[in-house]
């Protein structure tokens, strides 16, 4: 089932939404079986090989994943962004506080960017929690803005750490959200998946520096969805390396580097919004 109307509310308000034990047994056991086959043969995936993975690639285009996406978008359509899977095994290290909304540089939130996060296994509070800090997709920042603060509790935190088997994590990008190592104890894997969604409106930062209009039609080759006809489009994105080159080393107003605008253009008020 889609989301309910309190479910949209909250991911409004708080940028997130918990789905506990969305995908079936069947549909974990195929994607923990293909992750444990290409960490021997690809240890590094990062997404690009998509395609060569029936079950992981069959999991961008999950029936209930798009209806989902699509009440997050509402009436705008979205496309594809990347993939990531991973098996985390115990020992795993933490990631610090950060978020994963794609803009360069960082200056509003008027557009909405999805991760979806799978946790196969589920968590259990052994082989690392997910924390949340709610309603921080509303505030602009870098994304590395809060990680001086490492993996500890901030006041607000979410921690999840207690999802049973085949839950989905669906986040606004733009949260912040950190990973906090747990020592282990038993053999449970921890296998985690995150895929993008962006939404129609903007273009946005291309995922990675080459190939990823090959990844794309890949996947349109191989996963068109009639009724999301731009789920891989590649129009949807502009060239990250070419935007990181516009504003490196700029210092100062990055504005005052822009056309001036004229007449109708020009908003009338003169202030920056500080949360939009
Ligand atoms: O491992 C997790 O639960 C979250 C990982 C993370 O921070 C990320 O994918 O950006």
């Amino acid at each position: 089932m889609g989301l309910s109307e309190a479910e949209k509310e909250q991911f409004r308000k708080l940028g997130y939404v918990i789905r506990p034990g969305m995908l079936d047994s069947g549909r974990v056991a195929a994607v923990s079986a293909e992750i444990d086959r290409y960490v021997t043969v690809e240890p590094l995936f990062d997404g690009s090989h998509i395609s060569h993975y029936d079950a992981l690639s069959a999991l961008v285009v999950d029936p209930l994943t798009l209806e989902i996406t699509q009440d997050i978008m509402g009436d705008d359509s979205f496309s594809f962004h990347h993939c990531h899977a991973a098996r985390h095994d115990p020992g795993l290290r933490g990631v610090p506080w950060h978020h994963d909304y794609e803009q360069i540089p960082q200056t509003n939130r008027s557009h909405v960017q999805l991760h979806v996060l799978h946790y196969l296994d589920g968590l259990n509070g052994t082989v690392g929690d997910l924390l949340l800090l709610p309603r921080s997709h509303r505030s602009v920042m870098r994304r590395d803005a809060l990680a001086f603060l490492g993996d500890q509790e901030i006041p607000g935190t979410v921690v999840v750490n207690d999802l049973p088997p085949g839950s989905v994590v669906f986040v606004h990008s733009a949260v912040v959200h950190a990973r906090r190592p747990q020592p282990g104890g038993g053999d449970r894997k921890r296998y985690f998946i995150d895929i993008a969604f962006v939404q129609h409106g903007v273009q946005w930062p291309s995922y990675g520096r080459e190939g990823w209009r090959d990844t794309l039609a890949d996947m349109d080759r191989k996963h068109h969805q009639a009724a999301h006809p731009r789920l891989f489009d590649a129009n949807a994105f502009f060239d990250i390396a070419d935007a990181v080159s516009r504003v490196q080393g700029a210092a100062g107003s990055i504005a005052m580097h822009l056309p001036e605008r004229s007449g109708a253009e020009r908003p009338v008020s003169g202030q920056i919004p500080i949360v939009q």
